[in-house]
């Protein structure tokens, strides 16, 4: 029924077909945007986080690691740090406005919260600049109220007063509509604990030793050149980046100060490593390839033996090899095996205990070599107020977002 989504400019289910014309749903002035917040439900009030104070980035840590995303059985619930935290709100061009709580109005307790960052997002030929929209979360006392339409409205209000008008928003849940729908895929580092904490299932005519066997590393990368990357290379990793993230229908335009920001933040910010970057730098000096992964923790729901699952999580990743023409798709193969290899020897370096990838980019070209295996998780992708043709999964279709 959807009666929030009904009255928001999305496409309705089935309301694609066919090619489309590309481009804003619903044109809007600044003039016709509300000056006020919409009504907050009673003994409630909007507020706007001062996330650089510690406290209050405390606050929003307990509100997420209490009540944010669970699986379908709430047997895991992500625990983002306060330094993801500063890392995924805090990125260039952040806003203070853009970080809206709910406090209620007596105690004075975070009770939900939503968030957007600007993004110059690139969607086929049109270069969009986005609200990013994450970390909706409503305490669980609170829940079924409405409340989260409100949230979604007050972000919403609070991006077109800076003349952004079109969103970017992903969720595990089906809305309408989504542009791209991705799997997640797992790989065991640590199987034994992911095995006890009840994420592994033990396959029939399987043998836990068997299943640490399968998933043995080295503990040594093999790539020759590999190495982190550091400042000194990021025009010719930017470069890189760029021209492999062109061979994709959807993905993010970084200036120089976001390159850095998401790739090599600097330690002074990030005391707690969030983000790897890794660089190939071949015998004359080139930076021939690189790949990235973050980390994100689970709190793991009532278990006596485990109370975190440390999960590492591909970011991006480009290489050279994709630049041959004609493109040589088994060299390619090859090359992303290699890397991907080395990203999970890494992980396991890093004390990871699992590595997570999406099926988007070039990933269908490594997950089943690499021994990822298909979780139940989907994740679905969603643009607001723009019309446009659905993006194929990579390892199903073409090998696009
Ligand atoms: C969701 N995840 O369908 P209808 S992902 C969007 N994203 O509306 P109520 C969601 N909408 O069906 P509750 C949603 N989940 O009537 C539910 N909805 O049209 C819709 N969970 O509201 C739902 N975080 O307040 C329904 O539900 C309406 O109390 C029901 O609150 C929902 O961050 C929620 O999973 C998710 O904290 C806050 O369950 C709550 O249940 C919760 O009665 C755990 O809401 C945490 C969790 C979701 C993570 C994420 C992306 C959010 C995107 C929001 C949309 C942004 C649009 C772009 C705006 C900027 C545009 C510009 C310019
Ligand atoms: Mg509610």
């Amino acid at each position: 029924s959807y009666k929030f989504w009904g009255t928001q400019p999305v496409p309705k289910f089935g309301e694609i077909e066919g090619p489309v014309e590309e481009g804003p749903l619903r044109v809007q002035k600044l003039e016709d945007v509300p000056t006020q917040p919409p009504a907050m439900i009673a003994g409630f009030e909007w507020v706007t986080m001062d996330l650089e104070d510690e406290g209050q980035m405390k606050e929003l840590y307990e509100l997420l690691n209490g009540h944010y995303v669970e699986d379908d059985e709430a047997m895991f619930r992500f625990n983002y740090s306060t330094s993801i935290l500063k890392w995924a709100l805090m990125a260039p061009g952040w806003k203070k406005e853009w970080h809206v709580g709910v406090r209620a109005s007596q105690s004075r307790k975070l009770v939900a919260f939503i968030s957007a960052i600007p993004v110059d997002l690139r969607v086929r030929e049109n270069t969009i600049r986005c609200s990013e929209v994450n970390f909706i979360c409503v305490h669980k006392k609170l829940r079924g109220k409405r409340l989260a339409p409100v949230l979604i409205k007050e972000i919403t209000r609070r991006s077109n007063l800076h003349e952004i008008w079109q969103g970017l928003y992903t969720a595990g849940v089906v809305l309408p509509t989504p542009i791209s729908t991705c799997r997640y895929y797992h790989r065991a580092i640590n199987w034994q604990k992911l095995y006890d904490v009840g994420f592994s299932p033990l396959p029939a005519n399987s043998k836990p030793l068997y299943q640490v066997r399968k998933y043995h590393l080295p503990d040594q990368t093999a790539t020759r050149g590999l190495r982190e990357m550091q400042l000194k290379d990021v025009d010719a990793a930017m470069e890189l980046f760029q021209k492999y993230m062109a061979r994709f229908d959807m993905y993010p335009i970084y200036n120089r100060d976001e390159f850095i920001h998401w790739f090599i933040p600097s330690k002074d910010v990030m005391p707690e490593q969030v983000v790897w970057t890794y660089v190939v730098e071949n015998d004359k000096k080139e930076i021939t390839d690189m790949f990235s992964f973050y980390c994100l923790e689970n709190s793991v729901i009532g278990n006596p033996k485990h109370q975190v699952v440390r999960a590492a999580y591909l970011f991006y990743y480009a290489s050279t090899v994709a630049f041959d023409e004609p493109l040589d798709k088994a060299a390619l193969k090859a090359r992303l095996n290699a890397l991907m290899g080395d990203a999970l020897i890494l992980a396991k370096q890093y004390k990871f205990d699992v590595f997570n990838a999406l099926s988007l980019m070039d990933n269908g070209l490594f997950l089943e070599q690499q021994k990822f295996g298909p979780g139940d998780g989907q994740l679905h992708f969603y643009l607001f107020n723009y019309r446009a043709n659905p993006i194929a999964g990579g390892v199903d279709k073409r090998n696009r977002l």
